[in-house]
This record gives C-alpha cells, structure tokens and sequence, in this order.
C-alpha cells in the first residue's frame, strides 16, 4: 500500500518538454515531473499574512492533508502552477468557467469595458441588458437583483421572503450548502462539511433558531416541519441538484412534493442555482426539472469569473424590495460595468452557441464512462454521479448515492490519496470528497481520454 501522508516533493527527472505537459507516467509518483518548491514556500508565506493561508477555506487542501499549488495563470482547460506544472482544470474556479479559462471574448469585454471605467456606481445600459438576458434564460425570472457573490444573492432571497410573507422561519437540507450567511450555516455542506464545522461557531441561537433541517430526498422529514410549522415558514431553500455533498439527483417525488408543499402553504420556494444556473441548461436545474421556483439564486458563471451574484423571481415578490418595496438590500458594486461585461458576454456565448450544452454532454458523458470503466476495471468500489458536466465520484461500497447519510459513508481517506495522485499526474480536482467536478466546453477529448488513463494508474497504484 503506498503510503502518501503528505505532499512530497516529486524530484523525478521527466523529459523536459513534457514537464508543462499532463502526462501521467508509470514514475511511482504518478507525477507530471514538476516539483512544488515554490507552491510550498509560497504557502508558508501566505499563512503568516492570510488565515490559512487562503481566501476561501476550501481552497487550503487542509483536509487532503497536501499544499495547494498556487496558480500563476490558466487558458482554456489548463491551470499552470507557479512551479510550472500545468494541470486539467476540473474545479474551475468552483463553476464560473465553464467555457474554460481566458475566453477571448470574455477577456475583451472586460479589457474594453476597463478602459470606459470599472465601476460608476450609477446605472448602467449593461445593467438592463444583463437583465433581460438572465430572463430570457430562466423564464420563472420576472425582475432581477444584481450582487456580489452567491452568498449575497441567497442571503437576500431570503430576507426578501421573510419579508414577503412576514414569515420568521426557514427550511434548508443538510448537506447543502448556501453561502456562509448565519441562517445558512447550520448542517452546511461544501467547506463547512470538508473541514468537519457544519455548525459553524459565531452563529447566534436566535440565528440558529430560525433555520429548520430537513433531509435531502426525504420528503417525509419536510411534511413533519410544515406539519408542525406550517404558517410561521418563509420559504424553502435548496440546491435543486446538489454539488456541496457531492451530486446527488432530486427524487421526482422530493422536488414536486416541496413544490406542492410550499404552494400549499403560501411558502417562497428558492432554488439556488449558484452552481446549476446557466450549467445544466440555459435555464439551469429548473429547465431540466421541469419544476419552477418562486425565487432563484444566481453566480458563478453569470460572472464569467467577476465577483457576480443575482436573485430574480415572480414580479409581486421582487417589488418587495427597495426602493420599490421596504424590503432592504444594497451594494456598491452591484452590476458595476466590468462584472456586467464579463457575465454577459458569457452569457450571450451561452444563449447563441449553436448545440453548446450537446457538445458539453458529449465530453462529460465520455469522461463518466472512462472513469466507470476504471473503477470495475481496478476493483476500486465507487459511484459516479452526474447530471450534464457535473459530477462527483464518490469512494464508496453503496451502490448508490442518494443522501445525505449515503455520502457519510464515504472513504475519505481513500478520497484524499487518490486526490494527490491524480493531482501529481496533473489532474486539479476539488480537495473534498463533498465537492462536484466540473467539465467546461474547452475540454478536449485528449483531456478527458489524459484523465482516465491517470485515474486508472491512480486506483492500480491505490490497490496494490
Ligand atoms: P459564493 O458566496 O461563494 O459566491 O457562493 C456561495 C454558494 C451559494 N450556493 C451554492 C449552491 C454554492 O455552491 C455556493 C458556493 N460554492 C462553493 C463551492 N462548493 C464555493 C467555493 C468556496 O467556498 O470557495
């Protein structure tokens, strides 16, 4: 059993021209041939000015026990280290880039707009034009509001329905994971699971107190709380499909069953559609489900890699909002021109890209099919989940996964060596087994076929 307690530094001599290639080799680190010494010196640094060393906890591979490598550049499907080794990029800046790194249009729409000026605070055409073209895509959007990040989107979708209704009480699933807002910090997903804080610490009891827990794809658990909550509840909020506990699939009788609930009950549904919106379709999860929210929240790619969120929904909700309605919420860099120009511009290429999602498909489903066939191929026990060019493998012995529970019983630790194997033969995954992959338009089928060759000669190193 090959024993990877920490990252070591790989000094192995590789054909120099192949050292900003991926190439998994048959070297016993599996390595690109690259080394780390800079990343690692670099991390040293960054600990002592930045908590962690990161901006993101996630972002620490404290969990996987290894240094992140610090990222000097990236174009198209490749990241490259400021060691120089060059990587497959299937975490993509956690979902933003799903047309890969560096898109010419993207970058000349955000040099263009810098020229004109960054940010006015004031409005803007660009503004109104992202407007519509979000509602040209997710049709349940009647208005939209434009904010920083995924965090403030859903932070303020659901002041926005505790305001609507007049409603103190909110339900999320454990397991899924909406930003790092107080109400939303209790049986998180995403880091707050990875790093073991699910409740996070500073989170008040009144906060607390305001947020219910139901279990994913158990629509018993959500009637028992309107049951027994049924007219104090301000909305349900959920990942309609989940990335923050890995992928799992709404059951056809959990999503419609809260759909009906909250109907029922005169309840905000919010589908939060940070990570799904604009990657499962145009119309994100809700298209593909084919069920329709009240509110939905946005980031992510509406970003084009900018700081972007937004929450949108039915017009007699969003009028609620200031200055329209009493209902507060404000940024100074909301919609600002840089932001705008990147999200749209990406979007646009979204919207006009002839068979763009088909495309996507087709490279996603080869890479599920590849990485199954290692699995059987090396006796190694795992699911893959996956819904368009999402997907999580999860190492387990269940056959399916399906919940929150299914994905306790997840090997970890199996997780985290794989990980830095593959990492070493250039594959760049999240670092938590509780994380979704992301595959991006800029894959190529040499990508995809380079990475199922290093998972197979990951798991063969892992089995012996
Ligand atoms: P941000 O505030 O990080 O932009 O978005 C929060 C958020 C809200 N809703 C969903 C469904 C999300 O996935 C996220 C953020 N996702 C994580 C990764 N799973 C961001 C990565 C990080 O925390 O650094």
């Amino acid at each position: 059993m090959i024993n990877i307690s920490s990252r070591i530094i790989y000094n192995n001599k590789m054909d120099k021209n192949k050292q900003n290639k991926v190439v998994p080799n048959s070297h016993p680190s599996g390595g690109v041939g690259g080394s780390y010494t800079k990343s690692i010196a670099a991390f040293s640094e960054a600990q002592k000015h930045i908590p962690g060393g990161v901006n993101s906890p996630v972002r620490s591979f404290k969990n996987v026990n290894a240094t992140p490598p610090f990222i000097a550049s990236a174009s198209g499907s490749k990241v490259t280290d400021i060691d120089g080794n060059t990587y497959i990029d299937y975490v993509g800046s956690w979902g933003p880039m799903l047309l890969g790194h560096t898109h010419p249009d993207v970058v000349k729409a955000i040099s263009e707009t810098a020229a004109l000026g960054a940010s006015f605070g004031a409005p803007t055409l660009l503004e109104t034009e992202m407007a519509l073209q979000i509602k040209k895509m997710v049709p349940s959007i009647d208005s939209v509001r434009m904010v920083n990040s995924g965090t403030e989107a859903t932070m303020s979708a659901v002041r926005l329905a505790r305001g609507y209704t007049k409603r103190d009480l909110i339900i999320k699933f454990e397991g899924c994971y909406h930003g790092h807002h107080d109400s939303f910090l209790i049986k998180a997903g995403s880091g707050a699971l990875t790093l073991g804080q699910p409740n996070s610490p500073g989170v008040t009891k009144g906060i607390a107190a305001g947020t219910l827990t139901a279990k994913y794809n158990d629509i018993e658990t959500v009637k028992q709380l309107f049951e027994k909550h049924s007219e104090e509840i301000a909305a349900v909020i959920l990942e309609p499909v989940t990335g923050n506990m890995g992928v799992i699939l709404p059951s056809k009788e959990f999503i419609t069953g809260i759909r009906e609930l909250c109907t029922q009950h005169g309840t905000v549904l919010i589908f939060d559609e940070v990570m799904t919106g604009f990657r499962l379709a145009k119309g994100g999860a809700q298209e593909i489900l084919g069920v329709t929210p009240d509110l939905t929240t946005l980031g992510k790619i509406i970003g084009g890699g900018l700081p972007v969120g937004a929450y949108g929904g039915k017009q007699e909700i969003m009028d609620h909002l200031a200055p329209k309605g009493p209902v507060y919420q404000a940024g100074t860099l909301s919609g600002n021109p840089l932001a705008m120009a990147a999200g749209l511009t990406t979007l646009k290429l979204l919207d006009e890209t002839e068979g763009f999602y088909e495309q996507l498909e087709e490279k996603s489903a080869r890479l599920e099919k590849g990485l199954k066939k290692a699995l059987v191929d090396n006796n190694v026990p795992g699911v893959i989940t996956r819904i368009g060019s999402m997907f999580t493998l999860f190492f387990t012995k269940e056959d399916k996964v399906e919940s929150f529970d299914d994905v306790c019983k997840c090997d970890t630790e199996f997780f985290a060596k794989y990980f830095k194997i593959a990492l070493d033969s250039g594959i760049y995954m999240a670092p938590s087994q509780f994380e979704a992959g992301f595959v991006s338009i800029a894959h190529s089928n040499e990508d995809i076929d380079l990475t199922i060759e290093a998972a197979n000669a990951a798991f063969k190193r892992l089995k012996d």
